[in-house]
């Protein structure tokens, strides 16, 4: 992991992915007491991911957080309190206890778009974000995160080729925790990459090790300066798992007990502590003081929460509706004559330089050597495009290779089971022992029932 993180910036790291793990598992206690009133999701397994992706952002860039990606909303400034209060729907929330969730933002300061429950529908908004910070001259670069589900949206498809089309400042982090509620990636994605996406958009993409932070941060940095200098978008596929259930209420029986132990020896803050041991970065005094500090800080933020009155009921029928309570302001970096008539001014016309012809495409089939997708059956393959493969990081460990191209990935058979079903339900027991439904089927089986 050689990286040009400072010392400081190395402890900030620490600093975040913690708080946002001991946040959370707060809010774990909170919700068992019935204090929480929307639904608790966690990121537990996931904080490098959150955290190293928004510290490799500049303090005027947008983010577009998803219910995972609290440890961003902390690298962004968010006070703990917000997030306690918010869960808890209390009047002193950024929402004023309309909602018991993260759906909140700051459009002013932080520059935070609240997220949107439609999964996907981030991606144009965030796009737009990225062309509207563009067309003012702000320089800016927009980043939100997707998950491994939220993928196979339409809003994901057209709103990455639009801002591919576009050439938009945008950064999209593709968040592969393997589960999509009780659904593993297998169940719903034909290929094992979902960087690989990026190739029939022509953008650039990265696949990286999301349980290590530095590579996390050294990869998100290289794609946002790519975006900043102009050769946006990019996607960044991180690997990672979701430890826990979709959300509090699902105890995740559906994930085999092996694949929690593959990850949970892989966890990212444990990983973190012995890198900055070994790289002589901290010392344990140094790393019970963070801990000590986090620890004074969540105790006066969660008081406050606690303490906090919910709110008085005539506000239920206040501010569903914007009545001029924000002003929506063009904040201009350049001087508007840049973009207003006559500089923005070109004459109509279109130029295709091949007439859109075949034989170009064979041209470009040859120099490449890639099969096209009009070649016969059983030579499926690419089609010709010169999109270069994800980039693959993991902060200098070795990483399996992706497969090539049009070659079937090898994806592990997983049992289809109904959601929230655990490893007692027949339904389980049938997915994992067809045997067994053969016997409920067979009316003639003594050990089927009619
Ligand atoms: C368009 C849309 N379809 C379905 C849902 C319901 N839904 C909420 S979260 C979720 C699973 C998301 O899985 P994934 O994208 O992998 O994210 P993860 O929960 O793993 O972070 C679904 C289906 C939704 N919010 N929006
Ligand atoms: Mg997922």
């Amino acid at each position: 992991m050689s990286n040009p993180l400072t010392r400081e910036q190395h402890l900030d790291l620490y600093y975040f992915m913690q708080l946002n793990r001991q946040l959370e598992e707060r809010m774990v206690r909170l919700f068992r007491q019935n204090k929480i009133v929307g639904g608790l999701y966690s990121s537990l397994g996931q904080e490098g991911v959150s955290v190293g992706t928004c510290y490799a952002l500049e303090k005027k860039d947008w983010i577009a957080p998803m219910i995972r990606n609290i440890g961003a909303l902390l690298v962004k400034g968010v006070p703990p309190r917000d997030i306690f209060t918010q869960h808890m729907a209390k009047y002193t929330s950024p929402t004023q206890g309309k909602d018991g969730t993260s759906h909140f933002g700051d459009l002013k300061v932080r520059h935070i778009v609240s997220p949107i429950s439609m999964l996907g529908d981030l991606i144009p908004v965030m796009t737009g974000v990225a062309m509207a910070g563009r067309y003012l001259g702000q320089k800016i670069v927009a980043l939100t995160w997707i998950g491994d589900g939220g993928s196979s949206t339409g809003a994901f498809h057209e709103g990455l080729n639009l801002a591919a089309q576009q050439r938009a400042p945008f950064v999209l982090i593709v968040e592969n925790n393997q589960w999509a509620y009780s659904t593993p990636v297998s169940r719903q994605v034909p290929v094992k990459n979902l960087a690989d996406r990026a190739v029939a958009y022509g953008i650039r993409s990265w696949i990286v090790d999301g349980n290590d932070v530095a590579a996390v941060y050294n990869t998100t940095k290289e794609a946002v300066d790519e975006c900043r200098a102009g050769r946006g978008p990019a996607l960044i596929e991180v690997k990672t798992m979701r430890m826990r259930g979709h959300a509090q209420h699902d105890p995740a029986e559906y994930v085999p007990k092996q694949m929690f132990e593959y990850w949970r020896a892989r966890d990212p803050i444990a990983l973190y502590e012995k890198y900055l041991t070994e790289n002589k970065i901290w010392d344990a005094k140094t790393k019970a003081e963070i801990d000590a500090r986090i620890e004074r800080e969540l105790d006066v933020e969660q008081k406050f929460a606690e303490e906090s009155p919910m709110p008085p009921a005539e506000l239920a029928e206040e501010g569903v509706y914007c009545e001029g309570c924000h002003a929506i302001e063009a904040t201009w970096q350049r001087a508007k004559a840049e973009v207003s008539p006559p500089a923005s001014s070109f004459e109509p016309g279109w130029e295709v330089k091949d007439y859109g012809a075949f034989a170009e495409v064979e041209a470009i089939r040859k120099e490449t050597a890639a099969p096209a997708v009009f070649a016969p059956a059983g030579n499926a393959g690419g089609n010709g495009a010169k999109v270069s493969k994800p980039i693959v990081k993991s902060g200098g460990k070795p990483q399996p290779k992706p497969p090539a191209r049009g070659v079937e990935p090898e994806v592990p058979e997983v049992p289809r089971v109904p959601f929230g079903r655990g490893p007692k339900d027949k339904s389980v027991r049938e997915a994992q022992n067809p045997r067994d439904r053969h016997a409920h089927q067979n009316p003639r089986d003594k050990r089927g029932r009619r």
